[in-house]
């Protein structure tokens, strides 16, 4: 039984990809009995009946994202652009928590590093380079980091997130002209207007590897989230938990922190701690207004 992977799912018919073709398959009945949607990303066994292709199989997923609904995503890019528009980094650290949350390996891409002196380019990321995530820096004028991005995209499912206008879709059509992908703040506005069901679509890429463009969202909410969890998605706080006074030490108040005094001795980084106690407040209040 040929094994695939669905790339699209539009009106009722998945389209499989299956050892370079793509089929168009209709799910067995058995799934909607058991409320089993196929998405986006399942990997499924095909077989053909009556000359048409059914989805007979969907193994089981290992990431499953709402949105984009997308299953098996490995990998997110969290792309944003050092201006035009200037980065946000409170929403940078919220796409973070989401990317970790849900599993994923994450990327950082700063884009448009045409627009920014050498200088001031490789500043805005050190914080985030230095809290251990991996970061890339491009310019889909000048080129510049798209193999490296390239590489990071071989063999693997990548979602593209950021905010709109950043680059997204640009960075992926230079790493694979073929994508054709829209582009340009304006058309994509009036597109999103009359065309409300842009369909979340895999991309294959020649080199092996899919990814997901998105629109972008311009805020996340992160509010599921309990405030006592939050330190576990600051990776750079891990080395020291446990050397707090107290065990359950939240790393705001308390005296005899080990956060806190790696913050003072700049091994944390002061900006992500600050990001820290910030999105800490927003899930207290957040909390105390369910009650
Ligand atoms: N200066 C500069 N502009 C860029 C770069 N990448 C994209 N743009 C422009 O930014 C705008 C938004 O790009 P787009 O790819 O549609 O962003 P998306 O909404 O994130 O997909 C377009 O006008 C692009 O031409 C870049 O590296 N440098
Ligand atoms: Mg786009
Ligand atoms: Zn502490």
């Amino acid at each position: 039984m040929p094994q695939g992977i669905i790339i699209k799912g539009i009106g009722g018919f998945y389209y499989v990809s299956v050892g370079g073709k793509v089929l168009e398959c209709k799910a067995r009945g058995k799934f909607r009995k058991e409320k089993i949607t196929p998405l986006v990303g399942d990997r499924v066994d095909v077989v053909e009946e009556y000359g048409g292709y059914i989805i007979q199989n969907i193994y089981p997923r290992i990431t499953k994202l709402i949105r984009p609904s997308v299953a098996n995503v490995d990998q997110a890019v969290i792309a944003f652009a050092c201006m035009k528009p200037s980065p946000n980094l409170n929403l940078l650290d919220k796409f973070l928590i989401m990317s970790s949350y849900n599993k994923l390996k994450t990327v950082i891409c700063m884009n448009k590093i045409d627009l920014m002196s050498e200088r001031d380019g490789c500043k805005i990321l050190e914080h985030y380079s230095k809290a251990g995530y991996k970061c890339i820096y491009t310019s889909t004028v000048t080129g510049e980091g798209i193999e490296d991005l390239k590489k990071e995209l071989k063999n693997v499912i990548t979602v593209f997130a950021g905010p709109s206008g950043v680059g997204k879709s640009s960075m992926l059509n230079k790493v694979q002209s073929s994508l054709r992908l829209k582009t340009g703040d304006i058309s994509e506005k009036s597109e999103r207007g009359k065309n409300t069901t842009r369909h979340t679509e895999l991309l294959e890429l020649k080199g092996g590897g899919y990814v997901v463009d998105t629109p972008g969202f311009s805020s996340l909410d992160i509010g599921f989230i309990p405030k006592d969890e939050l330190q576990d998605y600051f990776p750079e706080f891990s080395d020291f938990r446990g050397y707090c006074r107290y065990a359950h030490c939240s790393h705001i108040n308390e005296p005899g922190c080990a956060v806190k005094e790696a913050v003072r001795g700049n091994i944390i980084d002061d900006m992500r701690y600050t990001s820290y106690t910030r999105l800490y407040d927003e899930l207290s209040r957040i909390r105390r207004s369910y009650k």
